[in-house]
C-alpha cells in the first residue's frame, strides 16, 4: 500500500494527499510526521535527507518534492488530463506548477508565517511582512486576470495538476489575515474547486 508521510496542516502535504484521492490510487496517510513523529530522526532523514514532509513511499521506491510527487502519481496512473504527455500542454501546466513552488511560496514567506505560525523570525517584522504581503498580491492578480480570460480552471475547462497546487495556495491566500484587492474571478475559481468530492473528503476548507 501506498504510504503518504505528512501533517496535512502542510500545504505540500496537502497537494499529495489531493492529488493521490483524484487520482484514486489506494493509499494510508500518516499524519503524525512532522508533528509527534520527528522528522530529523534517522529513520525519517532515510526517506528525505531534508527532513521535510511530504513523503510518498511505494512500489517503485520513495520519493519527496512535492510536485514532483504530484506529477508522479499523475503519470503512474495514466492521468493525462491532470498532466498532459504531449510536451507543451503539458509545459503549460508545469509552468504554474513552477509558478506556484517557486515565485508564490517564495512571497508569501513572511506575511505568512509571521501572521498564521508566528514564526519568532517574521511575526514582529513589520516591514517584511508589509514587503511579502505586497507582492503576494500582486502575483495573486496575476492569477486573477488569467482566470478572469475565462475557463473554468488554470487550463481551460480541464482540471490539471496546477488547480491542486494553486487551489491550496489560494487558499492559504484567502485564510491568511491580510488586506487583499477584490478578485472575483478567484472567489469563482475557489467555489468551483471547493465542489470537487475529493476536496470535501481530503482538504479542509479552514486550514491556511
Ligand atoms: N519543496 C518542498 C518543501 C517541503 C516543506 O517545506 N515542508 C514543510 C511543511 S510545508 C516541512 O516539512 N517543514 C518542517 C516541519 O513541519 O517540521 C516540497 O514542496 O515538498
Amino acid at each position: 500500500m501506498m504510504r503518504v508521510l505528512g501533517r496535512s496542516t502542510s500545504i505540500n502535504v496537502r497537494k499529495v494527499l489531493w492529488t493521490a484521492a483524484e487520482t484514486g490510487v489506494s493509499f494510508v496517510h500518516e499524519n503524525e510526521w512532522a508533528l509527534s513523529k520527528d522528522t530529523r530522526s534517522p529513520e525519517f532523514q532515510a526517506f528525505n535527507p531534508n527532513g521535510l514532509v511530504p513523503v510518498l513511499i511505494c512500489e517503485d521506491g520513495t520519493l519527496w518534492e512535492s510536485n514532483t510527487i504530484c506529477r508522479y502519481l499523475a503519470a503512474k496512473s495514466e492521468r493525462t488530463d491532470l498532466l498532459p504527455d504531449t510536451p507543451f500542454a503539458r509545459a503549460n501546466v508545469e509552468k504554474w506548477m513552477d509558478w506556484q513552488a517557486a515565485d508564490l511560496n517564495g512571497a508569501c514567506q513572511a506575511a505568512f508565517l509571521g501572521l498564521v505560525r508566528q514564526n519568532p523570525v517574521y511575526k514582529d517584522d513589520h516591514v517584511a511582512i508589509a514587503r511579502s504581503t505586497e507582492r503576494w498580491n500582486a502575483l495573486m492578480l496575476v492569477l486573477e486576470s488569467h482566470m478572469a480570460e475565462g475557463g473554468s480552471y488554470v487550463l481551460g475547462e480541464c482540471f490539471t495538476l496546477a488547480d491542486v497546487v494553486l487551489g491550496l495556495s489560494l487558499q492559504r491566500w484567502l485564510l491568511t489575515p491580510i488586506l487583499r484587492p477584490s478578485t472575483p474571478a478567484l472567489a469563482a475559481y475557489r467555489q468551483r474547486l471547493l465542489s470537487r468530492p475529493t476536496v470535501k473528503a481530503w482538504i479542509p476548507a479552514d486550514i491556511p
